[in-house]
Order: structure tokens, then C-alpha cells, then sequence
């Protein structure tokens, strides 16, 4: 065997399938392509062979097809195999035991992925994508982590560091001899340029907020006075009797939380206990998680029952409630007496219905889709959306830049301008792992699973 680790794994879930996908990277892949089709001759690359795999003690374990791909010229940048065979658990641990028994070792999580990274095959914020794209469960969180996964995030962090690096050209002379201050018509481009860069930095960090919306979906809270009819839409936008649904007030106490997608979005939806003065120690245990949930959400979905009484909802909660971030669902519309309610929290939409015959029910959905749509709960196409660690090192060299800009303005301290300049291209290599950072990566790779 060629010398060089060659690692495997099944690249598929394990179940029953129609197939299964083993992964091979490393130097031994060619070899072993022949070896177990017991072939005389090498795979041709990039070309699906037929053929039955035979173990080392010979024994036929399936029929299998084979895919050979040449080093540099693969998703690791290492020679690779890919071998399907029947979905079958019994059939491809077999086939990883005796490619283990050949020489392979088993994959560590991510490490298929970390290996392309290591060999410059994708950068950091793609192999991020790689594993946005498997976990995406919404169309926006797709269409962004493809976008991440084409390289939009290196193309820019290479745009903001080019820029960079020529207001650092432009400022060369001040930065060399700090002492000679600049004229102040020599100064005037580079420091606009810089403040542009600072504004344009901002803004990218601003769009990371939409993360959150892609992963976990928007938080949407269900909130209402007991017996509302609270339980009975999560069961209706779930299709499912997830929540217990009675005619007793005080029924949900803890809460539930199911994810649903609209359209594009994907949405974090949770059913809470009623809000009125509580009878006992549980309820009131209920109604406070309830207000732990509201100061975290991003949307509300108020339902009341049109036929009682208003709610007094206590002043802390109605805060919360903006025209841009709630829906009034006065539900019950089916009911002798129901009013549309529209006096209650005015400033908020409100959509009349009955969750019970369900009238009113589409022009709902139609309603909230619309709403979030026009309040930017989906990223513009345009931009990216940054993630939680991009938008770190983006606010480290926002900071950073900050500082040389004041130094700049002010002219004191401006010795340490070159080292806020150079703090700020180390922060932008950050994003795209262009640091030598082992235990970050350790870190990051460790939260792939094994396969990819
Ligand atoms: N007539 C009528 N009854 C409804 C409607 N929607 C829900 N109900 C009934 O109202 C009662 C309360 O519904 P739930 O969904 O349990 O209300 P909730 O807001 O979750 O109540 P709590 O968990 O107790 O706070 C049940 O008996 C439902 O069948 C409706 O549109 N019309
Ligand atoms: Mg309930």
C-alpha cells in the first residue's frame, strides 16, 4: 500500500436503501479500485465501472458500482473512490471491514471535507456550506448555503482584502515615516477609502442577523389568553395532533416547539400556556416560560377567541407586539357573538377565522406569508449571510480598521496603524481559513459527521 493514510466511510445514512455510498480518499484508492473488481487494469477515471467486490478471503460481498477519480482532480485533492453498493447496513459494513482489513482507516468526522480544505480544494467558508447545505430544511437556507458553497463569501472577504491592501499601498509613505505627516490632500483617499470600507463592513455584518432564520427557522411564538385556540393551530399547521387540545383553559402548560416551512421560510413554531392570572404554582411556572420565550422570538401569533372577552395582557408582552413582527388571529370567528377584534393591539394586522371549520384559515397563511415577506424576514438574494464566526472576524476588522481610522484622523498614536491594518487582513483570512489555527479547525470539523 502507498504510503499516506486512505480513509473510508459510508457517505450515506445507515438504513435500508436502494444504495449505499462508501467514500475513499488517499493514495492506495487506485490500487484497491483494481484489486477488489479483481482487475488487471486501472479504473478509467471519472467513469462509473460495474463490477462484484470481492473481499480479501475472496468471498463475493456485492455488486458495486465504481467511481475513480485522479488526485488533484477530486473533491479532496487526493485520489478518491466512490462505491456504491446495495443500502444494506450488513452489505457495506462489510465491505468498510474489509477495506479496513486492506489497509484504510475509518474516516474521522468531517475529515473528507477537512482534507479538501487542507488541500486547497475549497476554502473555510465552503466547507461550512457543505454542512448548511446537508442540514438545510428550508428553500432559503438551500439557495443560500449553494451560493456560500460556490465561494460568494471568499470572493468577497478577496474584494475587502484587496481593498485593504491598497489603501495600505496608498498609505505606505505615512506608515513608514509617521513622523512625516502627510499632506493633507494625500490623506484624504485613503482614509475615505478606508471609512467606506468600515460602512461596507457594517452592512455585511448587519446581514448576518438572517442566519438564525436559515438554521433554526424564525421563532415563532403562539401566545393568547387560555382556551384561545393556541393548541389547535399548532395542530393545524402541523397537520398532526402534536398538541393536546381541550375545552378546559390552562391545558398547554409547558411549551412545544415543532418546525414547519412556509413557502420559503422555514419557521420555528411553539405552542405556550395561556396568559391570565394563574390558579396554581405549575400554571404559573407555564405563563413565566411563556415570557422567557417572548423576549427571544422573533414573530408572534396572537390568537383570541372572538367571542369572549378582551385579554389584558400584561404591559411587558404588549411591548413586544410591533405591526412588523405580529399577527392577531381572532379565531373562533365560527361562534354566536364572535366580533373581529380589531380594537385589541390596533397598531397589529389582524386576520379573522374559525381553526374549527377552518374558514378564514388560507387567507391566514396568505396573510403571514405577505407579512414576512415584506418585513425582511428573508435575506435580500444579493447579499451573503454571514456566519456566526464570519461575523466575528468581520467586527475584529471592523474594530480594527476603526482604530486606524481614528489614529489616522487624529494623527496620535499612528505608529500602530500598520499593526490595526495588519490585525484586520489577519481577521479577513480568518473567514476563509487562511490561518494557522489547528484547534479552531479541530473545533469546526468535529460538528461534521462522519463521511462528509
Ligand atoms: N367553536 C370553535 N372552537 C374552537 C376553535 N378553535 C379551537 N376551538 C376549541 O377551543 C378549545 C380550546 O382550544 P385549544 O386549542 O386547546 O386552546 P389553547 O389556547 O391551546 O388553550 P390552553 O392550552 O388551555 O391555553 C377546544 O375545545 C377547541 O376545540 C374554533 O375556531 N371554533
Ligand atoms: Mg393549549
Amino acid at each position: 500500500m502507498p504510503s499516506g493514510d486512505t480513509i473510508v466511510a459510508l457517505s450515506t445514512p445507515t438504513g435500508e436503501s436502494a444504495i449505499a455510498v462508501i467514500r475513499l480518499s488517499g493514495p492506495a484508492c487506485p490500487d484497491l479500485g483494481m484489486a477488489v473488481l479483481q482487475r488487471k487494469h486501472p479504473l478509467e477515471f471519472r467513469r462509473a465501472t460495474f463490477g462484484q467486490y470481492f473481499a480479501l478471503d475472496g468471498e463475493l460481498l456485492d455488486e458495486v458500482v465504481v467511481t475513480s477519480f485522479r488526485e488533484n482532480k477530486s473533491f479532496t485533492g487526493e485520489a478518491m473512490l466512490e462505491l456504491s453498493c446495495h443500502g444494506n447496513p450488513l452489505i457495506s459494513n462489510k465491505i468498510i471491514e474489509d477495506l479496513v482489513r486492506r489497509g484504510c482507516r475509518i474516516a474521522e468526522p468531517g475529515e473528507f471535507s477537512r482534507t479538501a480544505f487542507l488541500n486547497g480544494r475549497i476554502d473555510l467558508s465552503q466547507a461550512e456550506a457543505i454542512s448548511d447545505l446537508i442540514q438545510a430544511r428550508s428553500d432559503l437556507a438551500l439557495r443560500f448555503a449553494q451560493k456560500q458553497l460556490s465561494g460568494s463569501v471568499g470572493k468577497i472577504v478577496a474584494a475587502f482584502t484587496d481593498r485593504l491592501l491598497r489603501i495600505v499601498a496608498q498609505l505606505e509613505a505615512y506608515i513608514d515615516f509617521p513622523e512625516e505627516d502627510l499632506p493633507a490632500e494625500d490623506q484624504s483617499g485613503p482614509v475615505a477609502d478606508l471609512r467606506a470600507l468600515i460602512r461596507d463592513l457594517e452592512d455585511n455584518i448587519q446581514n448576518s442577523r438572517y442566519k438564525p432564520f436559515l438554521d433554526e427557522g424564525i421563532r415563532t411564538v403562539i401566545i393568547g389568553p387560555p382556551n384561545a385556540g393556541k393548541s389547535s393551530l399548532i395542530n393545524a399547521l402541523t397537520g398532526e395532533d402534536r398538541a393536546i387540545v381541550s375545552e378546559e383553559p390552562g391545558t398547554t402548560r409547558d411549551y412545544i416547539k415543532e418546525r414547519i416551512a412556509l413557502e420559503e421560510f422555514g419557521i420555528q413554531i411553539l405552542d405556550t400556556a395561556g396568559l391570565h392570572e394563574p390558579d396554581s404554582k405549575i400554571e404559573e411556572l407555564g405563563i413565566r416560560k411563556t415570557m422567557e420565550l417572548v423576549e427571544q422570538a422573533d414573530f408572534f401569533l396572537v390568537v383570541l377567541d372572538a367571542a369572549a372577552p378582551l385579554p389584558a395582557f400584561p404591559a411587558d408582552l404588549v411591548n413586544h407586539l410591533l405591526p412588523e413582527n405580529s399577527l392577531v388571529l381572532a379565531n373562533k370567528s365560527d361562534l354566536d357573538g364572535a366580533h373581529p377584534l380589531t380594537d385589541f393591539l390596533p397598531q397589529v394586522p389582524h386576520v379573522q377565522l374559525s381553526l374549527k371549520t377552518k374558514e378564514g384559515y388560507p387567507e391566514f397563511m396568505q396573510t403571514w406569508l405577505a407579512h414576512l415577506r415584506k418585513h425582511q424576514f428573508s435575506p435580500p438574494s444579493d447579499v451573503v449571510v454571514w456566519n456566526a464566526r464570519h461575523a466575528q472576524a468581520l467586527a475584529m476588522a471592523r474594530d480594527r480598521l476603526g482604530d486606524a481610522f481614528g489614529r489616522l484622523k487624529t494623527g496620535k498614536e499612528s505608529i500602530l496603524v500598520v499593526s490595526d491594518l495588519r490585525d484586520a487582513l489577519t481577521a479577513f483570512g480568518e473567514v476563509i481559513g487562511k490561518v494557522d489555527n489547528e484547534s479552531m479547525l479541530d473545533i469546526l470539523f468535529k460538528e461534521f459527521c462522519i463521511g462528509k
